[in-house]
């Protein structure tokens, strides 16, 4: 080939890559300044039961949350699949039940599949700018195209490319459940009306009705004052201020029920039940399921997250995310159930699955000898924890505290929640109760099927040692599972039963 040949085919080539550059460019422009693409801000909270003024409860002092009800919609029927963070946030970020991914026990280390992602990383490659700040507590290692950045000051919306949407976490840390026996990270001074009396408070009647109780319960309910009147309005200003309030879908939600037992770490209702906020501005009311200020009484749970945000950002759910879309093009018809699971709690192996319908509640524990609440080192320290123990001990505890209390369980639990919704009466052996129970009872087989648990034993071990037990001699030390591969059975799309 001669010399002006080879040079004229340079230039093409050389042409032609820099043409092929140019126009990648100014499509990966136009993908990120889509304006037919909303933002998405995530305000979550730890260990909230729905304890807000606009939820009902008598004793919330939340007009910041209220108003933002008042604007948006109010979801009455939302639940996290598990009562306790690191599962629960596992089956937030993955779309996915966390006992199919295996990251059920708390806490443990399970290894996801190459084809499943966090759908923050599909976000991600459709344009979206992604931050978490900050906790993260999969339960499995974060992988590395999850979030543009995951922790810290700097995962804030604000350093995105100019235009470009974004998709952004901001986690609340003081009403967990460790401030409740602890001081806050961040003091927010309250006014002697924002202050709860503990003599005044309504103390669920899940918990013996003590003194202490009351301080704890009265100490938790100023936690979510101090959240609303400061944390709130700030990260709500910070939209406006930047002008980008008005394509900006707000969701408010925490990432399990109040952290006090038989509520965090547990599948009752206060366990499982979260608060779900959603506020559409006005340039996006036509994806909302109501008017504003409307209460949605649709069952939705974490699985259903992750979908629903893909499919109100106009991108493809993958095949393998098992929770239902609820808003937007690819919404689905409402679920019929929820699930929900609890297996290792922190030293304590147990094993329940529960199936909820929009009436009754129906538990199946695998692990009847275990008591509901047997010794945990952590939730020992708070003086709720302490006051049940000494109740106990003293044969003062009556009806559902000394159910909870009992040395074992039976092996099934049914609650009509209609007339009894914080679950303390036991209808399981009722013969009224008999048609709902086997209902629940194959609906519980078929999910169990559907979504079968993915690390029973053989792909597990156990490994990382975690900490001493302080109080507890009979327990050395607190191990965490550890996945070190995905299990087998994995595929890349999953054949749901019809009810799960
Ligand atoms: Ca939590």
């Amino acid at each position: 080939m001669k010399r002006s040949t080879c040079r004229i085919l340079g230039l093409l080539f050389l042409t032609s890559f820099m043409l092929h550059a140019r126009l990648s460019a100014q499509a990966e422009g136009a993908e990120i300044n889509r304006p037919d693409r909303p933002n998405f801000l995530w305000l979550t909270c730890e260990d909230m039961s729905p304890n807000l003024g606009c939820y009902g409860d008598p004793d919330a002092v939340t007009p910041n949350l209220d108003r933002l009800a008042a604007r948006g919609v109010r979801y009455t029927l939302a639940f996290a699949p598990a009562g306790v963070c690191a599962t629960a946030r596992s089956s937030l970020i993955v779309g996915m039940y966390a006992s199919s991914i295996g990251s059920q026990h708390m806490r443990c280390t399970t290894t996801l599949p190459d084809f499943i992602r966090p759908f923050t990383t599909y976000l991600r490659r459709a344009g979206y700018y992604c931050t978490n700040q900050s906790k993260q507590d999969y339960n499995f290692k974060t992988p590395a195209d999850a979030w543009d950045v995951g922790r810290g000051p700097k995962a804030h919306w604000k350093y995105r490319k100019p235009g470009q949407p974004f998709f952004a976490v901001f986690n609340y840390v003081d009403t967990h459940e460790s401030r409740i026996r602890g001081p806050t990270r961040v003091k927010v001074p309250l006014t002697e009306a924002e202050r709860h009396d503990p003599a005044k408070v309504h103390v669920p009647p899940y918990l013996p009705d003590t003194p202490l109780i009351r301080k704890d319960w009265a100490r938790y309910l100023d936690l979510i004052t101090m959240m609303d009147k400061a944390w709130i309005p700030q990260r709500l200003k910070e939209l406006e201020e930047a002008g980008v309030a008005d394509n900006t879908i707000i969701f408010f939600f925490s990432d399990h029920g109040v952290g006090l037992p038989r509520a965090k770490q547990f599948v009752y209702e206060a366990g499982l039940q979260v608060p779900l906020i959603i506020y559409f501005p006005p340039r996006w009311r036509h994806l909302a399921p109501a008017k504003p200020g409307s209460a949605v009484d649709r069952l939705v749970s974490f699985v259903d997250f992750g979908p629903t945000i893909l499919s109100l950002a106009g991108i493809p759910i993958p095949k393998h995310m098992q929770g239902k879309p609820f808003l937007g093009p690819q919404a689905v018809p409402p679920r019929e159930y929820v699930f929900g699971i609890r297996d290792r709690m922190d030293e304590r192996y147990d094993m329940t699955r529960t199936v909820r319908d929009r009436r009754f509640k129906y538990h199946r524990h695998y692990m009847p000898f275990i008591p509901h609440y047997p010794w945990l080192d952590y939730m020992e320290q708070l003086d709720t924890a302490k006051e049940l123990r000494r109740l106990k001990a003293e044969g003062k505890l009556t009806d559902g505290p000394a159910f909870f209390m009992a040395d074992s369980k039976p092996p099934e639990e049914l609650y009509d929640l209609q007339v009894d919704p914080h679950e303390l009466h036991n209808v399981a052996d009722d013969p009224r109760y008999r048609e709902v129970l086997e209902r629940m009872r194959r609906v519980h087989g078929c999910a169990r099927r559907s979504t079968p648990d993915s690390c029973p034993s053989k792909s597990c071990g156990i490994g990382r040692r975690v900490r001493p037990s302080t109080s507890m001699p009979a327990v050395a030390s607190i191990r965490w599972n550890v996945c070190s591969r995905p299990p087998c059975w994995w595929t890349a799309a999953w054949t749901p039963c019809r009810n799960s």
